[in-house]
């Protein structure tokens, strides 16, 4: 009996309380300026009884929705706390589903962006946060800081890597050796003529 108990605290019970139902989101590793970003955030039902999510994000100011590609039930947008919702019911019960959403990102963009959101049920009604990827990182190849890949940046990333200037690895090692150069002028190149 002792056996069982000890059995049921340490093997059931934790595998009972992570029986919840969460979001996890994915995000890229980078943005760039002027172009779209897209997200997916994985909800998982675990219980039984879940007949209603509401998944809530924030997306950051400016940023617009593309498109949204998912099967809910119901979605919506507030736009004074910017915060998206999406609403999944059914008469049973919700199984496992997927939300992919597309954002264009504005030319104004820089520097690193934190996302946010909680995910709601029935059964979990003051929500809890979303889990997984939170913060999305400027991409690389923006060497002037201007929030812009163009060819002010490829001529600067030339620049360096026939080294007549000293190498921005953060901004200019595209390809990530280690080294500027002509692989990343030419990364530039095909980022700032939206081949990339
Ligand atoms: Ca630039
Ligand atoms: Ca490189």
């Amino acid at each position: 009996m002792k056996v069982n108990k000890l059995l049921f605290l340490t093997v059931f019970f934790p595998i009972w309380c992570l029986a919840e139902t969460s979001a996890v989101r994915h995000l890229p590793a980078t943005y760039i300026p002027g172009r779209t970003v897209t997200i997916s955030i994985d909800v998982v039902v675990e219980e039984t009884s879940v007949y209603g999510v509401i998944v809530k994000e924030q997306i950051p100011a400016d940023w617009t929705m593309v498109e949204t590609m998912v099967n809910p039930s119901y979605s919506a947008f507030d736009p004074v706390e910017r915060i998206y919702k999406w609403l999944k019911f059914s008469q049973s019960r919700v199984s496992s589903f997927t939300i992919s959403y597309a954002l264009n990102v504005p030319l104004t963009a820089s520097g690193n962006y934190q996302f946010s959101g909680q995910i709601l049920t029935n059964i979990n009604p003051y929500g809890s946060e979303i889990s997984g990827d939170n913060t999305l990182l400027v991409g690389r190849g923006d060497i002037d800081g201007n929030s812009a890949v163009d060819i002010s940046d490829v001529i600067l990333c030339l620049r360096m890597a026939i080294k007549l200037d000293e190498p921005d690895i953060e901004k200019a090692d595209i390809d990530n050796d280690g080294i500027v150069d002509i692989s990343d002028v030419i990364l530039i190149l095909r980022i700032s003529i939206g081949l990339l």
